[in-house]
């Protein structure tokens, strides 16, 4: 089935996102295929085997670096293996590289035990195992055994397959030349796909703990509605519900969510970042704007990196997609955003496949210096010499003032000037258009679920909306965002998400169709019982303003003339972060139907209580040039 905008195959999604149900096809023609196939099973240093696929090219002249890509979701489909070096890795394949797949630990044809996320080793235990070793192993074993190699590896892989390539960089084998960490998650409790901010990713947590964690291969939970915003709400309940009815303690990913609902060292010790105190290994970092699963890790891993950065190795590379959506297809349209151009081959082709080249083969040049990222609105790629950029940045306030509005300057009212809303946990806002399909079912909308038009619950009386009037010329933010506000509850316990959104002209002339959209830029939710520690929650005392400092993350985007600038604050985003009670309990995984009341939450807009977002404004600026003024494109 195709994704709208994109052409590409459901499934050919998912096995870039790193995620893949498993087809049986039958086995390739290898005459008719431009490598010769081997399996292997790879040794590592405890004994156990690793199922591994090398393809080396026929007709590409050695002595060729490897290119390795390591994954939890099944590379036991040469068929879709070759589908993918025509498609996704064509350009590389293009160059010459002899590429790699190996299923990891426990996974599909590997031997061993699979752990979510296995931990690295601690220092000195040498009988230890972990997937950097693994990785390190397999270099190891492939330069002494393919012949025809140059001695150089790269890796490369996109969320699970970009965490595998992070714990390769912590030791790597020395062979290790290159390595580009793709959509990494880095910190489940703070950011990816578990948590944000402390507040629970129900249906992704839920959906994908079931899948991994059931059995060897990918395993898809079995939902008895279509619409899984009924089955969250009524058939699971509460949290407690889930091990109860469903999991009975079987999934081991779901029993640490209930024993570690606060930042504890479980958490805080599987953190990326804190590991990469070196850069052992250029690194090219790929993020995208929109994605669902995985946006906070790859910023927040080049961020480390760049204080250890003395060899000038670590880069980064931001553009306007979901998760893994620079692997395939053009890249020009997402959801109903089209970019203007194809930025996902943009991306394969001048940026991927020249930066491999460069290190692994010791051919061509840098295709950029450090930062590369796209400015959707305007649609240029702008090469950058520091991720967030500083120069021509200036800090503005976008303050919320009455008659739902927004300005630069802040509101002059008194200590009432606030809107509010009812927060009912029997009726939370859904976070995308119902139905909610399962989030790897068929026919899923979840890739483009962060384009939806917003309009759909800006009416909704448990959801608030303050926007600008038309803007008179072109206003671009590049960097980083931050909302502040100033809330009160009547509860003991809330969430507070927060939404940047252009709002495209009330008649669009470019495109009819897209007048009036509501485009989320950037968003985050917070649970108010972190507000002061991730560590020690503490309820919200009812009805006390409390500020909050939600960060939005970073982006680029330039809202055009015409566009309004959109805030809209709710609290519930549903199924995909789990209902809070509002009243304060130690554990909400151990919540039952009664601790869930409603509540009355207000937004300060006042002079006292001034709540705002704070956008990286970019000057117009000479010293910086486009991609196409850098390279003659
Ligand atoms: N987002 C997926 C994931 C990565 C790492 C851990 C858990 C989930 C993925 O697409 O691989």
């Amino acid at each position: 089935m195709a994704l709208k905008g994109s052409g590409m195959t459901v499934a050919a999604f998912l096995v870039l996102a790193g995620l893949y149900v498993p087809r049986r096809i039958a086995p390739a023609d290898d005459s008719s295929s431009q490598f010769n196939i081997t399996h292997q099973m790879v040794p590592m240093r405890d004994g156990i085997r690793l199922h591994t696929s090398i393809f080396v090219p026929k007709e590409k002249p050695g002595p060729l670096p490897f290119l390795i890509v390591r994954s939890p979701y099944g590379l036991d489909d040469d068929p879709h293996l070759l589908q993918l070096l025509d498609t996704s890795y064509a350009d590389l394949a293009r160059d010459g590289y002899i590429f790699v797949f190996q299923d990891i630990r426990g996974r599909y044809l590997s031997e061993g035990h699979f752990v979510m996320q296995r931990q690295p080793c601690p220092a000195g235990e040498a009988r230890c195992v972990d997937e950097g070793t693994d990785a390190y192993d397999t270099v190891a074993w492939l330069l002494k055994n393919v012949p025809d190699n140059n001695g150089r590896a790269g890796l490369f892989g996109i969320s699970y397959g970009g965490w595998l390539t992070a714990m390769a960089m912590i030791h790597p084998n020395p062979a290790l030349k290159a390595v580009s960490e793709q959509a990494s998650p880095d910190d489940m409790f703070l950011g990816d796909d578990f948590h944000h901010n402390g507040a629970f990713r129900l249906s992704y947590a839920f959906e994908y703990a079931a899948m991994m964690e059931r059995g060897k291969t990918n395993n898809l939970f079995h939902f008895t509605d279509y619409d899984t915003y009924d089955w969250y709400l009524n058939d699971l309940g509460p949290l407690s519900n889930a091990n109860r009815l469903y999991f009975h303690g079987q999934v081991p990913s779901w029993n640490d969510f209930v024993n570690h609902p606060n930042y504890d060292s479980f958490w805080q010790s599987q953190e990326v970042s804190h590991f990469l105190t070196r850069v052992t290994v250029p690194d090219l970092n790929v993020a995208g704007w929109w994605d669902q699963e995985d946006f906070y890790g790859p910023v927040k891993i080049f961020e480390a990196l760049e204080k250890h950065d003395v060899q000038h190795w670590n880069f980064l590379v931001a553009g306007p997609w979901n998760h893994g959506g620079w692997a395939e297809g053009t890249g020009r349209q997402l959801g109903r955003i089209d970019f203007g151009s194809d930025t996902g081959e943009y991306f394969r082709q001048k940026v991927q496949a020249p930066w491999f080249a460069y290190w692994l083969k010791g051919e061509g040049r840098l295709p950029f210096s450090k930062a590369l990222t796209f400015q959707s609105g305007t649609g240029k790629w702008i090469a950058y010499d520091e991720w967030p950029p500083k120069k021509g940045i200036r800090e503005r306030k976008l303050y919320f003032r009455s008659g739902r509005q927004l300005a630069f300057s802040p509101p002059a009212g008194g200590a009432n000037g606030f809107d509010s809303y009812i927060s009912d946990p029997a009726k939370p806002v859904p976070y995308r258009h119902r139905p909610i399909e399962e989030t790897y079912g068929t026919g899923s909308r979840w890739y483009t679920w962060l384009l939806e038009d917003q309009r759909f619950v800006d009416n909704r009386p448990d959801t608030v909306s303050w926007q600008t009037p038309p803007l008179a010329q072109n206003l671009a933010i590049s960097g980083d965002i931050v909302a502040h506000l100033f809330a009160s509850t009547t509860g003991t316990d809330s969430d507070w998400i927060v939404k940047l959104i252009d709002v495209y002209p009330d008649i669009d002339r470019q495109d009819l169709s897209m007048s009036g959209y509501e485009l989320i830029i950037a968003d985050e939710v917070f649970r108010g019982r972190f507000r002061y520690s991730f560590e020690r929650p503490e309820p919200i005392v009812p009805n006390k303003i409390t500020a909050y400092t939600i960060d939005l993350h970073t982006t680029n985007h330039c809202f055009l003339k015409g566009h309004r600038i959109m805030v809209q604050v709710q609290s519930s985003w549903f199924p995909i972060i789990d209902r809070n009670p509002q009243k304060y309990v130690p554990n909400i995984f151990l919540a039952s139907g009664s601790d869930y009341i409603e509540a009355k939450q207000r937004i300060y807009r006042s002079r006292q209580f001034p709540s705002y977002i704070e956008l990286p404004v970019a000057a117009i600026r000479r010293h910086l040039k486009t991609m196409s003024a850098l390279q003659g494109f």
